[in-house]
């Protein structure tokens, strides 16, 4: 089955918020942001912009009817700013004009004075002058301070991690219209479009019955449209509630770069205890996250990242804890991976300063350790179905581990100039929303008179190919072609109180919904198929578009027992709820079952360095990876090559800075590397684990999105062992991401 988008993505024909038809009257939309990080508004003068020819109006909150709030977990930001600015892009106002053009000309006008306040851009900083965004988190199993006293050896470090630029190819945007009476139509790039829905709502102040939102498919969003491409939506909801003529408003990059949150920079603190045989027997992390100027998702983020303290090992003593510290960043946001990478990077860095003092193969730690059924998660879990030494196993004969290792030491003996390095990153990642209430989804189902189907989720088409994976869904229960079944656009009138597209769960949730709706339907064609056929019901099933008795093809077709149907007045059309059964968790006491279950692999990756220059290559990536039982092997392996690209490019090129004003400095693609087909790994080898698959993901088929983003993790590590290779007397450093520019430095320290 292939992705049933390819055709009119390669042919440039796939519509997108920016390819819309808009009505004639439409006006362009424009933010004015602060130039500054911190401080008080002291005097904004709009006079010259609003005089412009073609400039229909500037908002500001004071044109806010309902509520000047779009926080999602903690209302602690303004949809445009008031008295005090709190972030450099902050948004202030909202041009509207004639045409794009014209607005951004108005925006060139526009007066501001800012009285200037100390500007944090670090978390180390906000965690001395305690500003923080709630209160911090801890999951603790056992006792570490007991622990650590009875280990042979007790090693302490400091780590950091940068953001992350989504850099999602269509940028953020949105097209409102205003409708009859009041009413408004949004059409927005978002993965969450109950919650542009909600938070126009309360902007408005009109109730959520008036707002209708319309998701077509998104150029990528890989998080950073989970709930930052609600305030731009909104922005324009207001303007059209004012001017009742439609507004879009598309980003262009420089805005969208300045303007929006990235991934979360952690710097953390570890101290990690071991036995001789090798066991981790107490691990303690503080995690400072770096979490800008407002919540957003930073909460939720800290507390994944809490899961994934210890990554794909079992640990009995662990005491871990999170501050989200406030600085004076954009609000940064979900990110594939969403805080689990930068955990899962912190007890990496602690396996290998560990395995470094120790002078052993840092893999001969990780090996020890690995989780096996039964052993507890920090946060209660008890791991079933555990995968992670049949994938460690699987990827050490199936990449013949030793010889490569055996490899790697030869050549580095006979090699100077270059140096190769080697490292394994298993994953274990928590598949479900880690707040259990938002672990549900819905379908709507139409059979059409003439036998075609019509599927709306609450899934939103990012270019992971969800549809792809509802129609086949849907498709193989009705038993009927692909041809058969239209995906519809994700929008709020038919499929409503929608949880975002995140999670990795979107296949999950909406599949599971989709296979309900269809079973039920199945069950009233079962019905008329009996009484056309004169057969017990129990004998039949619907398949290649025709009904079956007892497994043998009658001439009876689809389409025949849909016309039936109608003639005997049966519902054609289903809607079906799944919420996922079992998860549950206590913040009280910070335990419980919060993941329906967890994606495993492993991933071996081999680099070459040039030690002149400070320059690498990833020579292969070579992955065991826990897909259950593929519904679609393509899809699915895209899914891992893409994500494993994205977490290279975190772990080695993606520099985002700041400077200490708080102004962006990385604020276009001639600043900011991302990973092309030059630093892509020359081999990636994806091989399935053999497994039985979970019945809580659909189809038996995991969950795919999040988890292969962290073999990404396995290349800072290779890259550190090189270095290593070259210069005994590197300390190692955990400093993400590895650049070609501190990769030098480490070569010739002293
Ligand atoms: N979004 C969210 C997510 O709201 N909750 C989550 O647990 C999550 N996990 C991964 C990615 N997005
Ligand atoms: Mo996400 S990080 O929007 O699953």
């Amino acid at each position: 089955m292939k992705n049933i988008d390819s055709y009119t993505h390669l042919r440039g024909e796939s519509l997108f918020v920016d390819d819309m038809m808009i009505r004639q009257d439409a006006l362009f939309g424009l933010c004015f942001d602060s130039p500054k990080a911190h401080g008080k508004i002291t005097k904004v003068d709009y006079s010259k912009a609003a005089a412009l020819e073609g400039v229909e109006r500037i908002f500001t909150y004071k044109d806010i009817l309902g509520e000047n709030q779009i926080g999602g977990i903690i209302p602690d930001e303004p949809l445009w700013a008031e008295d005090e600015v709190h972030f450099w892009g902050q948004p202030i106002a909202f041009i509207v004009a004639t045409s794009e053009a014209i607005a951004k000309k108005a925006r060139a006008l526009i007066e501001i004075e800012i009285e200037e306040l100390h500007v944090i851009t670090t978390a180390k900083e906000a965690k001395e002058k305690g500003s923080f965004i709630n209160a911090p988190r801890s999951f603790n199993l056992g006792n570490t301070s007991d622990t650590f006293k009875n280990c042979d050896y007790v090693f302490e470090g400091e780590t950091f991690s940068n953001g992350q630029e989504h850099l999602y190819l269509e940028t953020q945007g949105c097209y409102v219209e205003p409708k009859e009476n009041g009413n408004i139509k949004i059409t927005s790039s978002t993965q969450g479009p109950t919650q542009v829905q909600k938070t126009a709502a309360k902007v408005l102040g009109i109730p959520m019955h008036r707002i209708e939102v319309d998701v077509i498919r998104l150029g990528g969003g890989f998080g950073g449209k989970e709930d930052q491409a609600t305030p731009w939506a909104v922005m324009a909801a207001v303007a059209v509630q004012h001017l009742n003529k439609p507004v879009k408003y598309m980003l262009n990059r420089h805005d969208d770069l300045r303007m929006t949150g990235k991934r979360h920079p952690y710097s953390s603190f570890f101290k990690i205890g071991l036995t001789k045989d090798l066991k981790i027997q107490g691990f303690e992390v503080e995690f400072l996250q770096n979490s800008g100027a407002a919540a957003d998702l930073s909460p939720a983020i800290a507390e994944r990242t809490l899961f994934h303290a210890t990554n794909s090992y079992f640990i009995p003593n662990v005491k871990t804890t999170v501050y989200s510290c406030k600085t004076n960043l954009p609000p940064n946001t979900a990110f594939r991976g969403f805080g689990g990478p930068q955990g899962m990077f912190v007890i990496e860095s602690a396996i290998a300063a560990a395995a470094d003092n120790m002078g052993i193969d840092k893999a001969t730690i990780q090996e020890a350790n690995l989780l096996v059924e039964n052993d507890e998660f920090s946060y209660g879990q008890i791991a079933t179905e555990v995968q992670a030494t049949k994938a460690w196993e699987t990827a050490k004969e199936k990449f013949n581990l030793e010889a490569l290792q055996k490899e790697v030491s030869d050549y580095n003996t006979q090699n100077y100039q270059t140096k190769k390095g080697i490292s394994v990153m298993p994953i274990a990642f928590g598949i479900s929303f880690t707040n259990t209430p938002m672990n549900h989804a819905r379908a709507l189902i139409h059979i059409y008179q003439d036998g075609s189907v019509g599927v709306s989720t609450g899934a939103v088409e990012m270019g992971q190919s969800v549809n792809t994976k509802m129609l086949q869904v849907a498709q193989d229960i009705l038993g009927i072609s692909a041809d058969l079944v239209k995906l519809e656009s994700t929008n709020t009138t038919r499929v409503a109180n929608t949880s975002p597209s995140a999670a990795s769960s979107t296949a999950d949730l909406n599949g599971k919904a989709v296979e309900m709706a269809c079973n039920n339907l199945i069950k009233r064609l079962q019905k008329v198929a009996s009484t056309l056929l004169s057969k017990n019901i129990e004998s039949i099933t619907f398949q290649e578009g025709a009904v079956f008795i007892d497994g043998y093809k009658t001439a009876l077709t689809w389409e025949a027992v849909i016309a039936q149907a109608m003639l005997e007045r049966v519902a054609l059309t289903e809607n079906a709820h799944y919420a996922t059964p079992i998860i549950h968790f206590d913040k009280t006491k910070e335990k419980g079952h919060p993941f329906a279950y967890h994606v495993y692999g492993t991933a071996i990756t081999t680099i070459t360095l040039d030690c002149l220059r400070g320059t690498y290559e990833i020579d292969a990536v070579d992955i065991v990876h826990d897909f259950g039982k593929s519904m679609n092997l393509g899809i699915d392996i895209g899914q891992v090559e893409g994500a494993l690209a994205q977490g290279i490019g975190w772990m080695t090129m993606e520099e985002i800075a700041y400077d200490t004003d708080g102004r962006l400095l990385s604020n276009a693609l001639s600043t900011y590397k991302v990973p092309d087909v030059f630093s892509a790994a020359k081999k990636v080898a994806v091989v399935p684990l053999e497994t039985e698959g979970n019945p809580m993901a659909i189809k038996k088929s995991k969950a795919v999105g999040e988890p292969p983003l962290m073999y990404g993790i396995g290349s800072y590590f290779a890259i550190q062992h090189a270095v290593k290779a070259f210069n005994k007397n590197h300390k190692l450093q955990f400093n993400a991401p590895f650049t070609p520019e501190k990769v030098l430095m480490s070569l010739y320290e002293k």
